[in-house]
């Protein structure tokens, strides 16, 4: 089914503040919303639920496993020749403003890239972007295909992620971080779930929700302006992505060990 084609009935009733899940309660009215907008796909609301319970495994904070991976990203669009900031729908309807703050604050353009891609919903993602402060915004004529890849991810802008040294994803599956890859592009995912193939496939893997990595990311560009180039070269080139995800593995295992130590577990 299209998204276009999808008929929803949302029900508004206020969060209460004093709801102990309400900023993740807000957070998923968001999606809802985006889904009435046509910003997002009925898939997009699954892949939201898998990414909250890794949050929640995670702790809903941003560990310093996220904050290691930020400042390496932060380096790597301060280093970029070309850098591009990729968005679907889920993207989109979550962090708009910050993705638009983050573009201005590097310089990568935001480029729209859908996996289910129609013309109304391009539209609507970039009209979205637009609202929220875009002055420009890739991915929605003059496409061309990137080689090795064979869903509607492939359709890139030659002048935007077609010709990109970095590309930055979010919230995606992992063919394009693969395709990108194989093309000599470096890599920068969000993702919650440290085992997913983008986050194993990218150069870079921010284990963090979007809503909370975005901000930190911007703020880590600006604080790294004045770093001089060998500063930001050894930021880069001390990286290991392995160790990271490690790292975000090895979180999980000692959060989980320490809950069940608490529920009487030896
Ligand atoms: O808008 P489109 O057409 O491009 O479609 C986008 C979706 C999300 C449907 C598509 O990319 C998809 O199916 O993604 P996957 O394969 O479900 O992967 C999404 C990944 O993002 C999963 O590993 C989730 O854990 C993770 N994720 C979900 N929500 C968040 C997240 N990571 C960071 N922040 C989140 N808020």
């Amino acid at each position: 089914m299209k998204a276009e084609m999808v008929k929803v009935t949302i029900v508004k009733v206020p969060i209460p503040r004093s709801h102990p899940r309400f900023e993740s309660l807000t957070v998923r009215e968001r999606m809802v919303e985006g889904l009435a907008e046509g910003l997002v796909v009925p898939e997009g609301l699954i892949a939201h639920g898998r990414g909250e319970c890794f949050d929640y495994l995670l702790g809903e904070e941003t560990q310093v496993f996220a904050l290691k991976a930020i400042r390496a990203a932060a380096a790597s669009f301060l280093l970029a020749r070309k850098p591009v900031i990729s968005v679907n729908g889920n993207m989109a309807a979550l962090c708009a403003r910050e993705l638009v703050e983050l573009s201005k604050a590097t310089g990568a353009p935001l480029e729209v890239n859908l996996f289910y891609r129609s013309r109304v919903r391009e539209q609507a993602v970039a009209s979205a972007l637009r609202r929220a402060g875009a002055n420009v915004v890739l991915g929605v004529k003059a496409l061309e295909s990137l080689r090795g890849l064979e869903s509607m991810r492939r359709l890139v802008e030659a002048e935007g992620i077609g010709e990109a040294d970095l590309v930055m994803v979010g919230i995606e599956d992992g063919d394009r971080v693969e395709a990108l890859r194989r093309l000599g592009k470096r890599v920068i995912a969000v993702d919650l779930n440290p085992l997913s193939r983008s986050a194993l496939k990218a150069n870079i893997t921010i284990v963090d929700n979007v809503v909370r990595a975005l901000p930190k990311l911007k703020v880590e560009v600006e604080r790294l302006r004045k770093a001089g180039l060998k500063n930001l070269q050894k930021l880069v080139s001390s990286y290991d992505n392995r160790r990271i995800l490690a790292e975000a593995l090895n979180h999980i295992r000692r959060r989980l060990g320490a809950l069940a130590s608490s529920l009487g577990e030896e």
